[in-house]
This record gives C-alpha cells, sequence and structure tokens, in this order.
C-alpha cells in the first residue's frame, strides 16, 4: 500500500468474531485501512452482529448450498471480490481453502492460527499443546498459501502453560494475546509494511525470521 492508497480490507469468519472485533477497534483511528465486508460461511456466528454493530457489510455463503468446495470457492471469491479488497483476514474461518482460492489471493491472504506454528497445524490445537507436554503454547498470524497453516509467519505471541491448564482456560489465555497480534499484523499490512515475495514475508524491507516477529506483551 503506497501512502495516497486505502487497503481496501474484506474479513472471513464462522464464529463469534473477537478477532475480528479486535481488528476493527484497533483500525477506526486508522486512515489507510478499511473494513468493506464480513463474510461468514454459518448465519448464526456472533461476528455478524459485531459487523452489523460497526456498520460494516455482512453476507453469509452456507458451504452446504454447494456441490463441493471449488463450487463454495468459487462464489466465496465472487462475493468478495466485488469489494476489490487489497486484503482478505480469515478470523476464526473453518472451511479450508482450495487451491484455486489461494492463489487467486496470493499475498493477499492472512491467517491466525492458535499455535506456535510450525507446531500443531489444523485442528484442536489447545488440547494437543497439552498431550504433548509442550512448555508453552500460543498463536501465530501467517500469509494463507495452498499447504493448510503452512503459510509463511508474520507474527507469533507465546505463554508458558501452567501444570493445571485444560484446554478451556489455555485456550483464553491465547485468545488475547490473538487480539494483540492480528490488529498489529493487519496494521503492518495496510500501512505498506508487511510484504510477501518471492524471498518470504518481509516487514520494513527486512526479511522476517521464519517463526516472525515475536511479540511479547
Ligand atoms: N486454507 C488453506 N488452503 N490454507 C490455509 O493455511 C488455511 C485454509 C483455510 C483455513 C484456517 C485454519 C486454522 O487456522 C485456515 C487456513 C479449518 C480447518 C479444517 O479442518 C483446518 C485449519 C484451519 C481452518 N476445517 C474443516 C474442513 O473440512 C471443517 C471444520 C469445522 O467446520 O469445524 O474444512 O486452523
Ligand atoms: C481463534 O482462536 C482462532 O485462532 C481460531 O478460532 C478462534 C476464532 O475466534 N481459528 C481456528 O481455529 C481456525 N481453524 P473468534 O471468532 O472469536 O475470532
Amino acid at each position: 500500500m503506497t501512502d495516497s492508497t486505502i487497503c481496501n480490507i474484506v474479513v472471513l469468519i464462522s464464529g463469534s468474531g473477537s478477532n475480528l472485533q479486535a481488528i476493527m477497534d484497533d483500525l477506526t483511528d486508522l486512515t489507510s485501512a478499511h473494513i468493506c465486508a464480513v463474510v461468514s460461511n454459518r448465519a448464526d456466528a456472533y461476528g455478524l452482529i459485531r459487523a452489523q454493530q460497526a456498520g460494516v457489510a455482512q453476507h453469509v455463503l452456507n458451504h452446504k448450498d454447494f456441490a463441493d468446495r471449488l463450487a463454495f470457492d468459487n462464489a466465496l471469491m465472487q462475493v468478495i471480490d466485488q469489494y476489490q479488497p487489497n486484503l482478505v483476514v480469515l478470523a476464526g474461518f473453518m472451511r479450508i481453502l482450495t487451491p484455486e482460492f489461494t492463489r487467486h489471493y496470493a499475498q493477499r491472504l492472512l491467517n491466525i492460527h492458535p499455535s506456535l506454528l510450525p507446531k500443531h497445524k489444523g485442528l484442536d490445537t489447545h488440547q494437543r499443546a497439552i498431550d504433548a507436554g509442550d512448555a508453552e503454547h500460543g498463536c501465530s498470524v501467517h500469509f494463507v498459501t495452498e499447504e493448510l497453516d503452512g503459510g509463511p509467519v508474520v507474527i507469533q505471541a507465546a505463554l508458558p502453560i501452567q501444570p493445571n491448564d485444560n484446554a478451556e482456560r489455555l485456550a483464553q489465555r491465547v485468545h488475547a494475546l490473538e487480539h494483540h497480534i492480528y490488529p498489529l499484523a493487519v496494521r503492518w499490512f495496510a500501512e505498506g509494511r508487511l510484504r510477501l515475495n518471492e524471498q518470504g514475508a518481509q516487514l520494513d524491507g527486512q526479511p522476517l525470521a521464519s517463526s516472525g516477529f515475536q511479540f511479547q506483551l
């Protein structure tokens, strides 16, 4: 993004939308970014109400209404492209995307994943971190590629796992960290500071380490 352009953003959700809320709250004072729309694959996602309350357009596309993943993703791309987004943000979006989709938004698609990538890709990450006996756990923002949870990491935040932790308590503490790092990553992208190119993810023209920027509270 150059100084004179506004970064148009579309956010995809499936659930509560607390990351969406954190991003909307953080970007209110940023003139270089605009959240155009929120799209959910579930009609009952609470994040749709958050969008409505913030005056952001909402769309629901139920994946069950489509014959296969590609038909769903094609419809999703049509909805998203109405807004000509510079950035598409997955915020608790729970459907695996086809290579057609990830290629279409290459270099402008971010996700937040609740683990210290490359550890614990996929689902049920908090329980898996406990079961593995990990000393720490956390969350990562990454550029999305066709490799599930495998794209270049932008930023990570870690916390210690307590001896008496359960998945629910751990998830709550990780969530609080997510609400710090996701708005920061989106802000960096909107300000033109964060990019993905052939060399990988770059912040302020410098390559990021493979585990991304390490955020400290
Ligand atoms: N798509 C691609 N191609 N690459 C990524 O890195 C993606 C992606 C789609 C979503 C988010 C991801 C996460 O952060 C994400 C990253 C859903 C599943 C999943 O198994 C896995 C990872 C992620 C999101 N979804 C099931 C499915 O069949 C449905 C599960 C459900 O509905 O509860 O799509 O963890
Ligand atoms: C977040 O913890 C996010 O990391 C996770 O879902 C939660 C969504 O919360 N994402 C995934 O598990 C993706 N598979 P939110 O709707 O309140 O932002």
